[in-house]
């Protein structure tokens, strides 16, 4: 306590190269400020994103991961709401609960530290992280590749020690984000016909929310994840057959895979449902399925909700008229929720046995694995990798 802790962390030290494991230094918490030890981390797409050079405000050298679950080791002055020994999740958006995003109940966007964030900084403007002498960046305010991190209070929810870390930490980001697409940005009623476009993580989590919602037909979308296997049908089918059995296990009550149609998707879609979807979600952050998931909604109420995140620069279009004709096109974060009010919400939801969390973890790896993961990942292998420490 007060004192630099020297630990483990996987460093990305530039673009485009692996991560590596080093002894890195982390300073004590500052005033508002908590360090966490991490005990497991997931492994999603914006970290890779970030590694591979794709997003323009990437920082380097930096310590990325942003799915993590930990226990507080130290706090600092003023903290009030956790305390060390607290099982806890990072956020990547906090709640402050009295900028006017927390104070709108239209929105989980607060931007109290909005601006440091997106520098990899911590709120007073330097990083606590260094290694071999030189200053690390801090990585979507989570930096959870790493044993120990340091988080502002107000990023930081205080979870059920009951709840195990080492699946919890998913609920940092791709599941409550998919599951509240459906539950809170949507607003998926009973008997609605949904389409969604992708089922990785988050996409399986909308399949989930939409089924507990009630949703009549759940259509998942995707395609063959193996590239190199693209006309090569014995193989195409089983896949396909893989997805379904994946996707029906969290509520999907249809596949359909683009590739196995020449007709757009969108048309597909409205030939199949009379007319169109009442909700679809876009879980793949690819611009060309955002418009075949506006354009596969239905006449006069279908809402479609992005949340895939796609790649720097790129545009939505449609023609206007699918909008004037009552198709609603929306937007989430992180599904939604207001984030130290949620998260926990969502743990005890895991924990009475209403809310599937295990599934999404396929793989597993130790920190000194973790580019392992990133392979998995690019590789369609697997839903979640979690790394323990
Ligand atoms: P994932 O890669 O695990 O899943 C994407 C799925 O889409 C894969 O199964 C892939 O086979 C499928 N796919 C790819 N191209 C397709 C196409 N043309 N048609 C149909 N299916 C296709 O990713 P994920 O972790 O589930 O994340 C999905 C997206 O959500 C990413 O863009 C991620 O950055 C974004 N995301 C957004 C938020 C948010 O708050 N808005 C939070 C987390 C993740
Ligand atoms: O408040 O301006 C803002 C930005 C908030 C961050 C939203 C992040 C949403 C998507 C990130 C994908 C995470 C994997
Ligand atoms: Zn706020």
């Amino acid at each position: 306590v007060g004192k630099v802790i020297k630990c483990k962390a996987a460093v990305a030290w530039k673009a485009c190269k692996p991560l590596v494991i080093e002894e890195v230094e982390v300073q004590p918490p500052r005033a508002g400020e908590v360090r966490i030890q991490i005990r497991s981390t997931g492994v999603c797409h914006t970290d890779s994103y970030t590694l591979n050079g794709h997003d323009p405000e990437g920082l380097f050298p930096c310590v990325l991961g942003h799915e993590g679950g930990g226990v507080v080791e130290s706090i600092g002055e003023g903290v009030t709401t956790v305390q060390p020994g607290d099982h806890v999740i990072p956020l990547y958006i906090p709640q402050c609960r009295n900028c006017k995003f927390c104070l709108s109940p239209k929105t989980n966007l607060c931007s109290k530290i909005r601006a440091t964030q997106g520098k990899g900084l911590m709120p007073d403007g330097t990083s606590r992280f260094s290694c071999n002498g030189k200053t690390l960046y801090h990585f979507m305010g989570t930096s959870t590749f790493s044993e120990y991190t340091v988080l502002p209070e107000i990023s930081v929810a205080k979870v059920n020690p009951a709840a195990p870390l080492d699946k919890i930490c998913l609920l940092g980001c791709g599941i409550p984000t998919g599951y509240g697409a459906a539950i809170n940005t949507a607003g998926v009623e009973p008997g609605s016909t949904v389409a969604v476009f992708g089922c990785g993580a988050v996409g399986l989590a909308v399949i989930m929310g939409c089924k507990e919602a009630g949703a009549k037909r759940i259509i998942a979308v995707d395609i063959n994840p193996d590239k190199r296997q693209i006309g090569k049908r014995k193989r195409l089918l089983l896949l396909s057959f893989i997805y379904l059995f994946i996707a029906q296990s969290f509520g999907a009550t249809e596949f359909l895979n683009p590739k196995e149609h020449d007709k757009p998707t969108q048309q597909v879609l409205v030939d199949l449902t009379d007319g169109g979807c009442d909700y679809t979600f876009e879980c793949i952050g690819n611009v060309m399925t955002m418009r075949a998931a506006l354009e596969a909604c239905h006449k006069g109420w279908g809402v479609s909700t992005i949340i895939g995140v796609a790649a720097s620069g790129k545009e939505i279009s449609t023609r206007p008229f699918q909008l004037v004709t009552g198709r609603v096109w929306k937007g989430t974060a992180f599904g939604g929720w207001k984030s130290r009010d949620g998260v926990p919400q969502l743990v005890e939801k895991y924990l009475s046995g209403a809310m599937k969390v295990d599934k999404f973890v396929t793989h597993t790896f130790d920190l000194t694995e973790i580019n392992k993961a990133f392979d998995v990942m690019h590789q369609g292998k697997s839903i979640r990798s979690v790394v323990n420490f």
